[in-house]
């Protein structure tokens, strides 16, 4: 087993990629100055991705399209695409695919995905493989070396074994950079060195379609005038606290602190880790991870554009699980795997946040957006019916929990599908039809019962019992697994007595509404055995469905207002 220490890890990241990928698609763009803007309405759109050719102009991210326009004014504003009033990103993700696809034929090493274009890599095998063979400078045209710029070779005359090993890792990554190149047309910069942290800042250090190794040697130079927030894992509240707490405005600053010092500001582990970080030091494996593990997506508003009303919050949410909806079916398709479990995050003008999960066994846009919205209800805290208070800032609904797709059908055909296939009566025909007109409980509807053939309604009857005795040992089984889980307050539901997670309990009483209906619908059929008249049957199918439309409504009201 190879010491941590001699990990061979890279970093490689596309140059301004939403450019390259739009230059792809366009000869006329390329060689120009470029920048792709999101949400052209306003002075020229926001732009989040600048070419360099644009950037020798001084045309960087965030400025507006005419701000760009006035320091180069040929610059050219490709706009992105936007489907239902939302960006639409598909072509650069597909574009990232593409990249990965290439980084995954090196057999032998760890590809992580990080982002929409870079990955992390941990290629130690591959260097073990060629440690018997010479790197030369000439293997390395695109490669500097941290502290050493001027003289390659002269470096790598002198340098340490273990230092050697990260040229021979850059003569990989050469290699594997054109060979992105090759089958993608994508130029890409690269970081190499021992750990993450250290090869993520390393590929930032020479671009564009640069590579740069970063001995350890260098690292005490290199940190002396680096502000904290550069590193990865500072970037955020956690690199704020340091420089508030610590008072520290480099990461050489941070280096010169004992651990006790640390550790009067941050917890054990976090004194340790940045300890550790502060020398250069870090142990995060490369993670194997080509599947993101949940699919989403979200939509910010701002100033007028805040959701303050029920309809427009309706309205944004369709569109969103629409959205969610298509990416889930092609990633089933892709990936042969299904998500069971919808999470919803509102943040709200008054600074607060809400998140919510519980399962949902459908990718039916209409099933996501009555589901999410329903999570969601607590958040309004208007009185009247048509607003919604606190305004909402940004709306997200992703779905996670992925499991193989390959077992079980989940898939709801129409109504009008179902009854042409159950033309010749057959039972093994019926069995197949109750599985997918009653895929799971959540879209169990009693009232179809009304509409079927008698062979049909019993084989939809067993289906939901059996479906019921599966639900509820899969609630006791999430019940015991989460049973230490401080975040979440449990609910004694009112009809069962199980302790049921609020993530849960819409899902739950859902349960015991079906099984409520159910009931009755037994009973209300074993009375009405003579009473056969079909206008009659679907009249009293209808009331009965409003009565408990409003039972369930009720329910759910209450489980909202319970906190
Ligand atoms: P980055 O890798 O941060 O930037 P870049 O690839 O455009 O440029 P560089 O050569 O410096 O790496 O982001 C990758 C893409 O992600 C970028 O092309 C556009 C998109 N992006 C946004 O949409 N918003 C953002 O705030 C950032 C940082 C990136
Ligand atoms: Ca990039
Ligand atoms: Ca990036």
């Amino acid at each position: 087993m190879t010491d941590e220490q001699q990990r061979v890890i890279v970093l490689i990241d596309m140059d301004c990629f939403y450019c390259q990928v739009e230059s792809r698609l366009d000869s006329d763009l390329r060689g120009k100055p470029s920048a792709v803007v999101q949400y052209n309405a306003w002075k020229g759109g926001g732009i989040i991705a600048v070419n360099y050719e644009a950037r020798a102009f001084g045309v960087t991210r965030n400025m507006r399209g005419d701000e760009a326009k006035a320091k180069c004014p040929e610059i050219i504003l490709v706009k992105v695409p936007e489907v239902r009033g939302k960006a639409d990103l598909n072509k650069y993700r597909d574009a990232g695919k593409e990249v990965m696809q290439v980084l995954l034929q090196y057999q032998g090493a760890t590809v992580e995905r990080a982002s929409v274009d870079e990955a992390y890599l941990d290629i130690t095998k591959l260097v073990e493989e060629r440690q018997h063979k010479t790197v030369t400078a000439e293997q390395l045209p695109n490669t500097f070396v941290g502290g050493h710029e001027d003289d390659l070779q002269g470096w790598m005359d002198l340098c340490s074994p273990d230092d050697f090993r990260l040229a021979i890792g850059a003569a990989i990554v050469e290699e594997m950079r054109e060979q992105v190149y090759v089958q993608t047309q994508f130029r890409c910069s690269a970081g190499i060195a021992r750990n993450k942290v250290l090869a993520k800042l390393a590929c930032g250090i020479h671009k564009p379609n640069m590579q740069t190794v970063l001995p350890q040697d260098h690292v005490a130079d290199l940190f002396s005038t680096l502000r904290v927030g550069k590193l990865r894992g500072l970037g955020g509240k956690l690199g704020e606290a340091v420089v508030e707490q610590l008072h520290c405005q480099t990461m050489g600053d941070v280096a010169k602190l004992g651990l006790a010092e640390i550790r009067r500001s941050f917890d054990e582990k976090t004194t340790t880790w940045l300890y550790n970080l502060a020398r250069g030091l870090d142990h995060e494996a490369v993670k194997e991870r080509d599947l993101p593990k949940s699919i989403g997506c979200g939509k910010n508003f701002r100033g007028p554009e805040m959701l303050d009303t029920r309809d427009k919050v309706e309205k944004w949410m369709a569109s969103l699980a629409t959205e969610l909806s298509e990416r889930l079916v092609k990633d089933k398709a892709d990936n042969s795997r299904v998500a069971k479990t919808l999470h919803v995050h509102v943040a709200m003008d008054n600074g607060n946040h809400m998140s919510r999960s519980g399962p949902l066994f459908s990718y039916d846009r209409d099933k996501i957006a009555q589901q999410a919205l329903m999570l969601i209800g607590k958040a309004n805290e208007a009185t009247d019916k048509t607003s919604w208070k606190p305004k909402l800032c940004n709306l997200s609904v992703s779905m996670s929990k992925f499991e193989d797709s390959t077992a079980a059908s989940t898939s709801v055909q129409s109504i009008a599908n179902f009854f042409g296939k159950t033309k010749d009566n057959d039972e093994s025909c019926d069995k197949v039809c109750a599985e997918e007109l009653v895929p799971n409980l959540s879209e169990y509807d009693p009232d179809i019962l009304q509409m079927l053939p008698e062979n049909l309604k019993r084989q939809v009857e067993s289906r939901v019992e059996q479906l019921q005795a599966e639900y509820s040992s899969v609630v006791e089984s999430r019940a015991e697994s989460c049973s230490d889980d401080q975040e979440e307050d449990w609910n004694k539901c009112d009809k069962c007595g199980q302790s049921i997670s609020p993530f849960e309990l819409p899902e739950h009483l859902d349960f015991h509404v079906a099984q409520e209906l159910q009931q009755e619908m037994r009973q209300a059929d074993r009375q009405q055995q003579t009473t056969t008249a079909a206008k009659k049957t679907s009249k009293r199918a209808s009331s009965r469905h409003d009565e408990s439309a409003s039972k369930k409504q009720k329910t759910i009201v209450n489980f909202f207002n319970k906190k």
